[in-house]
């Protein structure tokens, strides 16, 4: 049950914020009770508006992985500030941070910062379709590219989480151009290029989806996406929002040898403040405004404090911090499944690094339709179990959990111990 003080100002926001929220899947509803409005946190804690500390494997979604208020990131984001907040004109600080996204990035040449992940992928489909002249996007079922009218179609994380996957408010003709084939099929995309290539403007794909749950690509689905792409004269476009310097500090186009035409990051790339990224071949890019026909724009697009969040925190990005948090995430993988085993639990887990997923299902889930029929109930009351215990895990099936390199042994294996209770 959630504290007296989180539940009244639920009531309070309720009355004058939607669902009492600023977005959906924070309302609980995809595991009932009423949220932990959260007071403050540092490092791998939250601590909620009583004061309680929770261990923290939401990490606001992502952004996190050096752990809440980190001292070096707060420093950079106070000191900015008292140099003015933004600007609306071109600073040295945005030129640094386009070269070390493209030391890091390879594939991507040239790059332009927005404010959320949401920018970033509708940015980048505009671009590839003006560079292509061709108008069809293709998506796959299960995965989230933030909330463009022409995207919200079989999305996952909150659509997916409600059974919703098409959004009220979104006109036909926006999604006309949108064509869904299920994750990790690539004789399906190649069968779709085979009939319609020609027209076939860009691919855009979780390379690996967190927005179902953890749901990693099979062997050749990404090489699939990339080539098929390129046999037809197609813009092939990584959303690596979620995966960008999580899975690896290149992300998951680093971990897999791959260069996409293009790359959208977000998160963890914006040290947590409202910074994303769409970048691409040169060529590509050259279409953007003002070099070319392509409009884009942002009043706080690469605004000096969240350049310098994303600064500090780009640059503690080593290998070290990898290294422990594949160890950790190894630690929390293989303590969950003996939980699974030791309880007969009809559930698995997946995980790529420091992204994990347990589904009450007992899997593989390799899309959507292997995740769908997952037993959502049965993970409402692990969460809140897991809460009751002093674990704040992602409250839908449908997302990724994030280990932070704040995160200690001793904090996984008590949640080790509570999910194994929480099973119970
Ligand atoms: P934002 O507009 O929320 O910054 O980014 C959209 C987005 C794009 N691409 C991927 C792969 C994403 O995961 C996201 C956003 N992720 C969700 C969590 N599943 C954000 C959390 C939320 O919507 O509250």
């Amino acid at each position: 049950m959630t504290d007296p003080i989180s539940r009244a100002l639920f009531e309070r926001a309720a009355r004058v914020i939607p669902g009492g929220v600023n977005s959906p899947v924070r309302a609980f509803r995809a595991v009932g009770g009423s949220p932990v409005f959260v007071s403050r946190a540092e490092g791998s804690t939250l601590y909620g508006a009583d004061g309680r500390g929770y261990v923290d494997y939401v990490g606001s979604w992502g952004p996190m992985i050096l752990g809440h208020a980190n001292p070096a990131v707060v420093e950079a984001v106070r000191d900015a500030a008292t140099r003015g907040t933004s600007y609306g004109a071109p600073t040295e600080l945005e030129v640094r941070f386009a070269e070390k996204v493209c030391a890091l990035y390879p594939s991507i040449e040239t790059m332009r910062a927005v404010s959320s992940g949401t920018e970033a992928t509708m940015s980048a489909l505009r671009v590839a379709r003006g560079f292509t002249g061709r108008d069809l996007v293709v998506k796959f079922e299960g995965c989230y590219h933030g909330h463009a009218d022409f995207l919200l179609v079989k999305a996952g994380s909150g659509a997916a989480t409600f059974g919703v996957p098409d959004s009220a408010g979104v006109p036909a003709g926006a999604v006309a151009g949108t064509v869904t084939l299920p994750y990790n099929d690539a004789g399906a995309l190649r069968a779709l290029f085979a009939a319609r290539g020609r027209e076939i403007a860009a691919v855009i794909v979780e390379p690996v989806v967190g927005n179902m749950g953890v749901v990693p690509p099979v062997a050749g689905f990404l090489e699939t996406v990339v080539e098929v792409c390129r046999e037809h004269g197609a813009v092939s476009i990584f959303d690596e929002v979620m995966t960008g310097c999580r899975v690896a500090r290149g992300g998951m186009q680093e971990r897999a040898g791959l260069r996409p035409d293009m790359t959208c990051l977000g998160k963890i790339v914006g040290g947590g403040l409202p910074l994303a990224v769409y970048g691409g071949r040169r060529a590509i890019m050259e279409k953007v405004a003002p070099l070319g026909p392509v409009y884009q724009a942002g009043t706080l697009s690469g605004n000096p404090v969240a350049v310098s969040a994303a600064l500090a925190t780009l640059e503690r990005l080593d290998g070290a911090l990898y290294a422990r948090l594949e160890a950790l995430g190894a630690r929390a993988q293989a303590g969950l499944e003996a939980a699974i085993a030791r309880r007969g639990a009809a559930a698995c887990v997946q995980r790529v690094g420091s992204m994990i997923t347990l589904f009450f299902t007992r899997g593989p889930v390799r899309s959507w339709a292997d995740a769908k029929v997952c037993d959502t109930k049965a993970f409402g009351a692990w969460h809140a179990g897991l809460l009751e215990r002093g674990v704040y895990w992602p409250p839908a099936q449908f997302e990724a959990a994030f280990i932070s390199g704040a995160h200690t042994e001793a904090q996984i294996d008590a949640t080790i111990a509570a999910a194994d209770a929480a099973m119970g």
